[in-house]
């Protein structure tokens, strides 16, 4: 029997405090659709979707290099898409994240993974398959000091992102 690949993105995880707030905030505000977890929230980097377990290695040696800097999001913009994701943004991306992204990238094509064409837009899912956007002005500062590589994986509670390499920022 062959082991199933795993489904893995590179992501900025939303520190337990502010998870536990934008969690509140977000039900005060009366958003609808499917919210995400409180301990999934976070922001991605990068999506890898389905990679074969004997690359792990390869990524986790790729997260050692990358940039270090630590920033301060602010997230101050709530939005929705016509995918139906609603989302927290900053209204300014800070120099580190947009370098951090850029060489995420750099890397990954590098190593041959595939790497998303699209610009970057930074956000953090709230919910999904929202079709009403709430009258509402969040205003959290994010200070990230973390990168972590997840894994995707489905429990019988729900889809579950487990941690299987972390990184610190250095403020
Ligand atoms: P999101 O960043 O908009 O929330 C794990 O699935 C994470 O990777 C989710 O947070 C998801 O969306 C993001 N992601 C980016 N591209 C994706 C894709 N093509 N399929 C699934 N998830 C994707």
């Amino acid at each position: 029997m062959t082991t199933p690949p795993l489904r893995l993105f590179f992501a900025l995880p939303c520190p337990k405090d502010l998870a536990n707030l934008l969690y509140a905030w977000r039900e005060g505000i009366g958003a609808d659709g499917r919210p995400v977890d409180v301990a999934n929230l976070h922001m991605t980097l990068a999506f890898l979707g389905s990679v074969p377990r004997g690359r792990k290695s390869e990524l986790l040696e790729l997260g050692k290099t990358l940039p270090r800097e630590a920033f301060t999001l602010q997230l101050d913009h709530l939005g929705r898409w016509r995918n139906g994701i609603l989302h927290l943004s900053p209204s300014i991306t800070p120099e580190p994240l947009l370098n951090l992204v850029h060489r995420l990238r750099e890397m990954l094509v590098a190593l041959d993974f595939p790497v998303e064409q699209r610009p970057f837009h930074p956000h953090l899912t709230l919910a999904r398959h929202s079709i009403r956007l709430p009258d509402a002005q969040p205003s959290f500062a994010w200070p990230v000091r973390k990168i972590t590589l997840f894994s995707s994986e489905n429990s019988p509670r729900g889809v579950h992102y487990r941690a299987i390499g972390d990184w610190s920022l250095n403020p």
